[in-house]
């Protein structure tokens, strides 16, 4: 401001609000703040997990205290611009002002208290959600590119009540009653029901994934050479979408969960019974026959082996007999005709060991057109991507009957 002008003084309003405008303004603040809070329930999805309700009572205090300061903070520039504007042919500056131990000891001390209150919150929504709590049931869960497996057990106790131990075969018997006495089994979805506290425990094949069921509102990272764990608890029926939160590659979109063209769930999801009958009815029972009394016929345990979601191929290759839809690799339907050929070209003695050496060695020869992307399956366990070689049997074998005409 230029000294020559002399200011001219001003009438300036006064700094201090009545106390019916300072009541309007807290009732104003609150019912503001209190309004935001109605909207948590639109913005965030279905609540329907124990942990989703603390995580969404702290979601709303956190809004409402935000709402809270936000709306004073707000209000008071809008208040200042309109009340202290400068008025026509006002030219002199404000008040000086320098200086005031209350005002800088009080926004010194509020937003203090205000964040290490928050803080304690937090850390008790992140003890809780998290604390281990009886009856646990813990399924594993594998990340691979470009899909997730869960891995649940039976033992001599959970046989399905349609089995008699000593119906089994010797070599499902001994399994039972070995060392940890459980058969393993997968499945591209995680099932369980209302009420019963789940424990994932969770590796990856490959990269860095992240397991996130919104509904359930955990979110936790999945590390190669490592294993992590989250804890929920559903509390409502229903099917929830399972995401990774953790870009993993080019098929990362594909580790959710979709529905399909006729309302079908594809991939990954988690689906909450309402009791634990449904649950053994719908999954269990049926799922852990399969593993117990294997088909005999390869080609038909090579076709349930795939069907299970054991290894990751759905996300990147078509098989109509499997309902498979990726597009990252080539179409697998006819391979049983193709093999054959292809083995021509690659060396291999026939379809079968082109096959076999797709899995084993998939760098050695690249289908024209496709990228070095499908992961090497290994024979031993403790390398990423084991494939026993029974299994990769099996899976040879049903791969050759994928001919252009099945029926022949
Ligand atoms: C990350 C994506 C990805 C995954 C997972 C994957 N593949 Fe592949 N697959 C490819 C790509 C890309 C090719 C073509 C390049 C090549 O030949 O290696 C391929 C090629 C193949 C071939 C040769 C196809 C032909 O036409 O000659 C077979 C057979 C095959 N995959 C089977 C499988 C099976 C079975 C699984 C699961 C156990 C699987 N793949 C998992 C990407 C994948
Ligand atoms: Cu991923």
């Amino acid at each position: 401001m230029s000294s020559s002008h002399p200011p001219t003084p001003r009438s300036n309003p006064s700094l201090m609000p009545s106390l019916s405008l300072i009541i309007v303004g807290v009732v104003v603040i609150i019912a503001g703040a209190l309004g935001l809070t109605l909207l948590v329930p639109q913005i965030l999805p279905p609540q329907a997990s124990t942990q989703a309700q603390q995580v969404d009572q702290l979601f709303t205090f956190l809004l409402f205290f935000g709402g809270v300061i936000f709306i004073l903070v707000e209000g008071l520039i809008l208040v200042s611009v309109i009340r202290f504007r400068a008025r026509p042919g006002d030219l002199s500056d404000g008040p000086p002002i320098h200086g005031n131990t209350m005002l800088e000891l009080v926004w010194t001390a509020v937003p203090a208290v205000l964040v290490a209150v928050l803080a304690i919150l937090s850390y008790v929504v992140w003890v809780n959600t998290r604390a281990v709590v009886p009856n646990e049931m813990t399924v594993g869960a594998t990340a691979a590119r470009f899909a997730w497996t869960f891995n649940y057990e039976v033992s001599q106790d959970t046989l399905p009540t349609t089995l008699n131990f000593s119906d089994l075969k010797p070599e499902v018997q001994t399994d039972l009653t070995d060392e940890d006495g459980v058969v393993h089994f997968s499945n591209p979805k995680l099932y369980t029901w209302v009420d019963q506290p789940i424990v994932m425990e969770m590796q990856s094949q490959d990269v860095n994934h992240a397991f996130w069921v919104p509904a359930m509102r955990v979110k936790q990272d999945v590390l190669p050479g490592r294993t992590t764990e989250i804890r929920f608890t559903p509390t409502e029926a229903g099917n929830y979408r399972i995401v990774c939160a953790e870009l993993c590659g080019s098929g990362h979109g594909a580790m959710a969960g979709e529905v399909g063209r006729d309302g079908e769930l594809l991939g990954a999801w988690l689906i909450v019974y309402a009791t634990e009958e449904e649950y053994l009815a719908n999954f269990f029972d049926d799922a852990a026959t399969a593993v117990l009394v294997p088909p005999d016929d390869p080609a038909l345990l090579g076709r349930q082996i795939l069907a299970s979601g054991a290894y990751p191929c759905a996300t990147c290759h078509t098989l109509d007999d499997q309902g498979w839809t990726g597009n990252i690799g080539p179409n697998l339907n006819g391979i049983g005709d193709r093999a054959a050929e292809r083995a021509q070209t690659t060396g291999d003695a026939d379809g079968a060991a082109y096959i076999e050496h797709s899995l084993r060695h998939p760098g050695d020869f690249l289908v024209p057109g496709f990228g070095n992307l499908m992961p090497q399956f290994n024979p031993d366990q403790g390398q990423p991507n084991y494939m026993p070689q029974n299994d990769l049997e099996a899976i040879v074998a049903y791969l050759l009957t994928q001919t252009a005409n099945p029926s022949n």
